[in-house]
Protein backbone atom coordinates (compact mmCIF):
# COMPACT_ATOMS: atom_id res chain seq x y z
CA UNK A 1 0.00 0.00 0.00
CA UNK A 2 1.76 3.37 -0.85
CA UNK A 3 -1.83 5.62 -1.49
CA UNK A 4 -2.77 7.56 1.41
CA UNK A 5 -5.17 5.67 3.93
CA UNK A 6 -6.21 7.88 6.85
CA UNK A 7 -7.92 5.11 8.14
CA UNK A 8 -5.29 2.48 8.02
CA UNK A 9 -2.40 5.18 9.44
CA UNK A 10 -4.74 5.66 12.48
CA UNK A 11 -5.45 1.86 13.28
CA UNK A 12 -1.94 1.48 13.20
CA UNK A 13 -0.60 4.29 15.70
CA UNK A 14 -3.50 3.44 17.74
CA UNK A 15 -2.35 -0.36 17.92
CA UNK A 16 1.32 0.55 18.66
CA UNK A 17 0.10 3.09 21.25
CA UNK A 18 -2.22 0.03 22.96
CA UNK A 19 0.33 -2.53 22.56
CA UNK A 20 3.17 -0.32 24.34
CA UNK A 21 0.37 0.24 27.33
CA UNK A 22 -0.23 -3.40 28.00
CA UNK A 23 3.38 -4.10 27.53
CA UNK A 24 4.12 -1.88 30.15
CA UNK A 25 1.16 -3.28 32.40
CA UNK A 26 2.68 -6.53 31.81
CA UNK A 27 6.75 -5.54 32.59
CA UNK A 28 5.03 -4.57 35.96
CA UNK A 29 3.00 -8.05 36.43
CA UNK A 30 6.49 -9.22 36.38
CA UNK A 31 5.51 -11.27 33.18
CA UNK A 32 8.01 -9.59 30.42
CA UNK A 33 11.20 -10.13 32.83
CA UNK A 34 13.80 -6.96 32.38
CA UNK A 35 11.83 -4.02 30.82
CA UNK A 36 11.46 -2.96 27.32
CA UNK A 37 12.04 0.68 25.56
CA UNK A 38 8.34 1.96 24.57
CA UNK A 39 7.91 3.51 21.64
CA UNK A 40 5.46 5.87 22.76
CA UNK A 41 5.35 9.37 21.23
CA UNK A 42 7.15 7.81 18.04
CA UNK A 43 4.22 5.66 16.81
CA UNK A 44 3.94 7.91 13.55
CA UNK A 45 7.65 7.25 12.75
CA UNK A 46 7.16 3.26 12.01
CA UNK A 47 3.13 4.00 10.79
CA UNK A 48 4.19 6.27 7.85
CA UNK A 49 7.67 4.60 6.89
CA UNK A 50 6.28 1.12 6.71
CA UNK A 51 2.94 2.27 5.11
CA UNK A 52 4.99 2.89 1.81
CA UNK A 53 6.73 -0.01 1.78
CA UNK A 54 5.49 -3.75 0.13
CA UNK A 55 5.32 -6.69 2.41
CA UNK A 56 8.29 -8.14 0.77
CA UNK A 57 10.67 -4.96 1.57
CA UNK A 58 13.12 -5.35 4.61
CA UNK A 59 13.14 -3.36 7.89
CA UNK A 60 15.68 -3.53 10.21
CA UNK A 61 15.08 -1.83 14.08
CA UNK A 62 16.14 -0.65 17.01
CA UNK A 63 15.93 -1.43 21.09
CA UNK A 64 12.85 0.72 21.02
CA UNK A 65 11.72 -1.43 18.09
CA UNK A 66 7.85 -2.82 18.93
CA UNK A 67 6.43 -0.22 16.65
CA UNK A 68 8.74 -1.30 13.33
CA UNK A 69 7.54 -5.02 14.00
CA UNK A 70 3.67 -4.34 14.30
CA UNK A 71 3.72 -1.17 11.56
CA UNK A 72 5.22 -3.91 9.13
CA UNK A 73 2.49 -6.25 9.63
CA UNK A 74 3.86 -8.97 12.63
CA UNK A 75 1.01 -10.78 14.67
CA UNK A 76 0.52 -8.60 17.73
CA UNK A 77 -0.46 -11.73 19.70
CA UNK A 78 2.77 -13.50 18.86
CA UNK A 79 4.44 -10.40 19.61
CA UNK A 80 3.39 -10.14 22.88
CA UNK A 81 3.77 -13.71 23.32
CA UNK A 82 7.30 -13.04 22.39
CA UNK A 83 8.17 -10.19 25.07
CA UNK A 84 6.54 -12.40 27.52
CA UNK A 85 9.45 -15.39 26.62
CA UNK A 86 6.88 -17.82 25.60
CA UNK A 87 6.98 -20.57 22.68
CA UNK A 88 4.25 -19.08 21.06
CA UNK A 89 6.65 -16.06 20.52
CA UNK A 90 7.35 -14.46 17.29
CA UNK A 91 11.17 -16.04 18.34
CA UNK A 92 9.95 -18.84 20.47
CA UNK A 93 10.48 -16.46 22.93
CA UNK A 94 14.60 -16.12 22.65
CA UNK A 95 14.77 -12.77 21.01
CA UNK A 96 12.41 -10.74 23.25
CA UNK A 97 11.69 -7.56 23.31
CA UNK A 98 15.12 -6.30 21.76
CA UNK A 99 15.84 -9.02 19.24
CA UNK A 100 12.01 -9.77 17.87
CA UNK A 101 12.11 -10.30 14.18
CA UNK A 102 9.34 -11.91 11.65
CA UNK A 103 10.95 -12.66 8.76
CA UNK A 104 7.59 -14.11 6.92
CA UNK A 105 6.67 -10.23 6.73
CA UNK A 106 10.46 -8.54 5.82
CA UNK A 107 11.10 -7.15 9.74
CA UNK A 108 14.89 -8.89 9.68
CA UNK A 109 15.05 -7.88 13.41
CA UNK A 110 14.46 -5.83 16.65
CA UNK A 111 18.45 -5.12 17.36
CA UNK A 112 19.93 -4.04 21.04
CA UNK A 113 23.35 -2.90 19.40
CA UNK A 114 22.93 1.04 19.24
CA UNK A 115 23.97 1.76 15.22
CA UNK A 116 24.12 -2.04 13.78
CA UNK A 117 20.78 -2.35 12.27
CA UNK A 118 21.89 -0.38 9.35
CA UNK A 119 24.46 -2.43 8.56
CA UNK A 120 22.55 -5.19 8.58
CA UNK A 121 19.95 -4.32 6.67
CA UNK A 122 22.26 -2.62 3.82
CA UNK A 123 23.75 -6.02 3.67
CA UNK A 124 20.41 -7.84 3.26
CA UNK A 125 18.63 -5.58 0.69
CA UNK A 126 22.15 -5.93 -1.21
CA UNK A 127 22.48 -9.69 -1.44
CA UNK A 128 18.99 -10.34 -2.27
CA UNK A 129 18.70 -7.44 -4.96
CA UNK A 130 21.58 -9.79 -6.37
CA UNK A 131 19.96 -12.34 -6.51
CA UNK A 132 17.44 -10.66 -8.73
CA UNK A 133 14.90 -9.64 -5.68
CA UNK A 134 13.37 -6.48 -6.70
CA UNK A 135 12.80 -4.86 -3.25
CA UNK A 136 13.95 -2.22 -1.00
CA UNK A 137 14.38 -1.68 2.34
CA UNK A 138 14.17 1.08 5.64
CA UNK A 139 16.10 1.00 8.57
CA UNK A 140 15.13 2.71 12.05
CA UNK A 141 17.97 4.14 14.56
CA UNK A 142 18.05 7.17 16.71
CA UNK A 143 19.84 10.41 17.44
CA UNK A 144 22.38 8.64 19.38
CA UNK A 145 23.70 6.12 16.05
CA UNK A 146 24.23 8.58 14.06
CA UNK A 147 28.09 9.02 15.77
CA UNK A 148 28.53 4.92 15.27
CA UNK A 149 31.19 4.15 13.07
CA UNK A 150 28.93 1.20 12.13
CA UNK A 151 26.45 3.00 10.71
CA UNK A 152 28.60 5.59 8.95
CA UNK A 153 30.50 2.43 7.39
CA UNK A 154 26.44 1.51 6.12
CA UNK A 155 25.49 4.42 4.85
CA UNK A 156 29.24 4.87 2.79
CA UNK A 157 28.80 1.34 1.11
CA UNK A 158 25.36 2.08 0.49
CA UNK A 159 25.42 4.94 -1.30
CA UNK A 160 28.94 3.40 -3.14
CA UNK A 161 27.07 0.15 -4.29
CA UNK A 162 23.69 2.05 -4.77
CA UNK A 163 21.60 -0.28 -2.72
CA UNK A 164 18.13 1.13 -1.73
CA UNK A 165 18.07 1.65 1.62
CA UNK A 166 16.31 4.52 3.77
CA UNK A 167 18.12 5.12 6.80
CA UNK A 168 15.04 6.65 8.89
CA UNK A 169 16.98 8.90 11.86
CA UNK A 170 14.50 8.83 14.91
CA UNK A 171 15.34 12.19 16.22
CA UNK A 172 13.77 12.17 19.47
CA UNK A 173 16.84 14.77 21.20
CA UNK A 174 18.07 12.38 23.30
CA UNK A 175 20.31 9.23 23.79
CA UNK A 176 19.14 7.78 26.88
CA UNK A 177 19.51 11.05 29.08
CA UNK A 178 22.31 12.56 26.33
CA UNK A 179 20.51 15.55 24.56
CA UNK A 180 21.51 15.56 20.90
CA UNK A 181 22.88 19.06 21.21
CA UNK A 182 25.92 18.00 23.56
CA UNK A 183 26.59 14.66 21.36
CA UNK A 184 26.17 15.32 17.44
CA UNK A 185 28.34 17.75 15.74
CA UNK A 186 27.64 19.56 12.76
CA UNK A 187 23.68 17.98 11.71
CA UNK A 188 22.18 14.39 10.48
CA UNK A 189 21.45 15.57 7.18
CA UNK A 190 24.88 16.86 7.09
CA UNK A 191 26.06 12.95 7.32
CA UNK A 192 23.70 12.26 4.52
CA UNK A 193 25.66 15.15 2.52
CA UNK A 194 28.93 13.92 3.00
CA UNK A 195 27.90 10.36 0.90
CA UNK A 196 25.79 11.90 -1.65
CA UNK A 197 22.34 10.73 -0.14
CA UNK A 198 19.70 12.62 -0.56
CA UNK A 199 18.37 14.06 2.64
CA UNK A 200 14.53 15.29 4.06
CA UNK A 201 13.22 16.01 7.71
CA UNK A 202 9.76 15.14 8.65
CA UNK A 203 7.43 15.99 11.36
CA UNK A 204 7.77 12.76 12.50
CA UNK A 205 4.66 13.20 14.45
CA UNK A 206 2.51 12.94 11.18
CA UNK A 207 2.05 9.91 10.01
CA UNK A 208 0.73 10.71 6.79
CA UNK A 209 3.75 13.69 6.65
CA UNK A 210 6.10 10.32 7.48
CA UNK A 211 4.05 8.23 4.34
CA UNK A 212 4.03 11.13 1.77
CA UNK A 213 7.85 11.76 1.96
CA UNK A 214 9.04 7.45 2.46
CA UNK A 215 6.43 7.07 -0.73
CA UNK A 216 8.89 9.62 -2.48
CA UNK A 217 12.06 8.50 -1.87
CA UNK A 218 10.59 4.82 -1.80
CA UNK A 219 9.80 5.67 -5.50
CA UNK A 220 13.14 7.31 -6.45
CA UNK A 221 14.62 3.75 -5.05
CA UNK A 222 12.59 1.47 -7.28
CA UNK A 223 13.50 3.71 -9.90
CA UNK A 224 17.04 2.66 -9.40
CA UNK A 225 18.06 5.65 -6.94
CA UNK A 226 20.40 4.94 -4.36
CA UNK A 227 19.60 4.73 -0.74
CA UNK A 228 18.69 8.18 1.18
CA UNK A 229 18.03 9.31 4.63
CA UNK A 230 14.62 10.99 6.36
CA UNK A 231 15.30 12.77 9.50
CA UNK A 232 11.94 12.47 11.63
CA UNK A 233 11.77 14.71 14.43
CA UNK A 234 9.79 13.43 17.14
CA UNK A 235 9.03 13.06 21.34
CA UNK A 236 9.83 10.13 23.23
CA UNK A 237 6.68 10.28 25.49
CA UNK A 238 7.74 8.04 28.64
CA UNK A 239 10.94 6.74 30.02
CA UNK A 240 14.03 5.90 28.00
CA UNK A 241 13.26 2.49 29.50
CA UNK A 242 10.64 1.09 32.02
CA UNK A 243 13.67 0.95 34.24
CA UNK A 244 14.06 4.60 34.95
CA UNK A 245 9.84 4.29 36.08
CA UNK A 246 11.87 3.47 39.39
CA UNK A 247 14.49 5.67 39.58
CA UNK A 248 14.07 9.83 39.24
CA UNK A 249 15.90 11.33 36.33
CA UNK A 250 15.85 14.82 36.07
CA UNK A 251 17.31 15.62 32.47
CA UNK A 252 14.19 16.69 30.96
CA UNK A 253 12.63 20.34 32.08
CA UNK A 254 9.07 19.36 32.93
CA UNK A 255 7.92 22.35 30.05
CA UNK A 256 9.41 20.62 27.60
CA UNK A 257 7.71 16.95 27.80
CA UNK A 258 4.51 18.83 28.39
CA UNK A 259 5.44 20.49 24.85
CA UNK A 260 6.44 17.04 23.32
CA UNK A 261 3.45 15.21 24.65
CA UNK A 262 1.11 18.06 23.02
CA UNK A 263 1.57 16.47 19.78
CA UNK A 264 0.51 13.29 19.67
CA UNK A 265 0.52 11.26 16.35
CA UNK A 266 -2.93 9.08 17.85
CA UNK A 267 -4.20 12.26 18.11
CA UNK A 268 -3.15 14.00 14.95
CA UNK A 269 -4.34 10.77 12.94
CA UNK A 270 -6.97 10.20 14.53
CA UNK A 271 -7.85 13.83 13.54
CA UNK A 272 -8.66 12.99 10.31
CA UNK A 273 -11.38 10.07 10.92
CA UNK A 274 -15.22 10.49 12.09
CA UNK A 275 -15.37 10.08 16.10
CA UNK A 276 -17.65 7.54 15.37
CA UNK A 277 -15.21 5.64 13.00
CA UNK A 278 -12.04 7.00 15.69
CA UNK A 279 -14.10 4.60 18.22
CA UNK A 280 -14.82 1.48 16.18
CA UNK A 281 -10.90 1.65 15.44
CA UNK A 282 -10.11 1.66 18.96
CA UNK A 283 -13.27 -0.61 20.21
CA UNK A 284 -11.34 -3.23 17.60
CA UNK A 285 -7.44 -2.57 18.64
CA UNK A 286 -8.65 -3.49 22.42
CA UNK A 287 -10.37 -6.61 21.18
CA UNK A 288 -7.44 -7.32 19.09
CA UNK A 289 -4.91 -6.64 22.28
CA UNK A 290 -7.37 -8.14 24.82
CA UNK A 291 -6.77 -11.35 22.50
CA UNK A 292 -3.33 -10.86 22.23
CA UNK A 293 -2.64 -10.90 25.97
CA UNK A 294 -4.49 -13.97 26.86
CA UNK A 295 -2.56 -15.48 23.90
CA UNK A 296 0.33 -14.68 25.05
CA UNK A 297 0.11 -15.66 29.01
CA UNK A 298 -1.48 -18.70 27.97
CA UNK A 299 1.38 -20.02 25.86
CA UNK A 300 4.10 -22.17 27.61
CA UNK A 301 7.96 -21.21 28.79
CA UNK A 302 10.87 -22.87 27.38
CA UNK A 303 11.64 -26.30 28.28
CA UNK A 304 15.27 -25.10 30.31
CA UNK A 305 16.61 -28.15 28.47
CA UNK A 306 16.80 -26.58 25.34
CA UNK A 307 18.35 -23.20 26.64
CA UNK A 308 21.65 -23.68 24.68
CA UNK A 309 19.27 -25.23 21.52
CA UNK A 310 20.02 -22.37 18.41
CA UNK A 311 23.10 -21.12 19.84
CA UNK A 312 25.13 -22.25 16.80
CA UNK A 313 24.17 -22.77 13.61
CA UNK A 314 25.33 -26.65 12.40
CA UNK A 315 27.21 -28.96 14.51
CA UNK A 316 29.05 -27.36 16.95
CA UNK A 317 27.97 -27.78 21.01
CA UNK A 318 28.11 -25.11 23.43
CA UNK A 319 31.43 -24.57 25.60
CA UNK A 320 30.08 -25.92 29.34
CA UNK A 321 33.17 -25.07 30.79
CA UNK A 322 37.28 -25.67 31.40
CA UNK A 323 38.39 -23.09 28.48
C1 LIG B 1 26.80 0.14 20.61
C2 LIG B 1 25.96 0.49 21.81
N1 LIG B 1 26.38 1.45 22.64
C3 LIG B 1 25.63 1.78 23.73
C4 LIG B 1 24.47 1.10 24.02
C5 LIG B 1 23.62 1.47 25.22
N2 LIG B 1 22.43 2.20 24.80
C6 LIG B 1 21.24 1.60 24.65
S1 LIG B 1 20.06 2.64 24.10
C7 LIG B 1 21.14 3.94 24.06
C8 LIG B 1 20.70 5.30 23.62
C9 LIG B 1 20.25 5.30 22.21
O1 LIG B 1 19.76 6.56 21.87
P1 LIG B 1 19.11 6.80 20.47
O2 LIG B 1 19.91 6.11 19.43
O3 LIG B 1 18.89 8.25 20.33
O4 LIG B 1 17.73 6.00 20.57
P2 LIG B 1 16.51 6.29 21.58
O5 LIG B 1 16.79 5.47 22.79
O6 LIG B 1 16.46 7.74 21.84
O7 LIG B 1 15.32 5.78 20.83
C10 LIG B 1 22.41 3.54 24.47
C11 LIG B 1 23.57 4.42 24.56
C12 LIG B 1 24.07 0.08 23.12
N3 LIG B 1 22.95 -0.61 23.31
N4 LIG B 1 24.82 -0.19 22.02
MG1 LIG C 1 17.20 9.34 20.74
Amino acid sequence: MTGSDPLRLYRTVRLIRRFEERAIELVRAGEIVGGIHPYLGQEGIATGVCAALDREDLVTGTHRGHGHVLAKGADPARMLAELCGRVTGLNRGRGGSMHAADFGVGVLGANAIVGAAGAILTGAVWERRRRGADIVGATFFGDGAVNEGMLLEAFNLAALWRVPVLFVCENNGYATTMPVEGAVAGTIAGRAAAFGMPAAAVDGQDPEAVREVTAAAVARMRAGGGPELIEARTYRFDAHHTFEHQVRLDYRPPEEVAQGRSRDPVDIAGARLDPAVRAEVDAGVEAELDAAVEFALAGPHPDPATALDHLYASGLTARTGGG
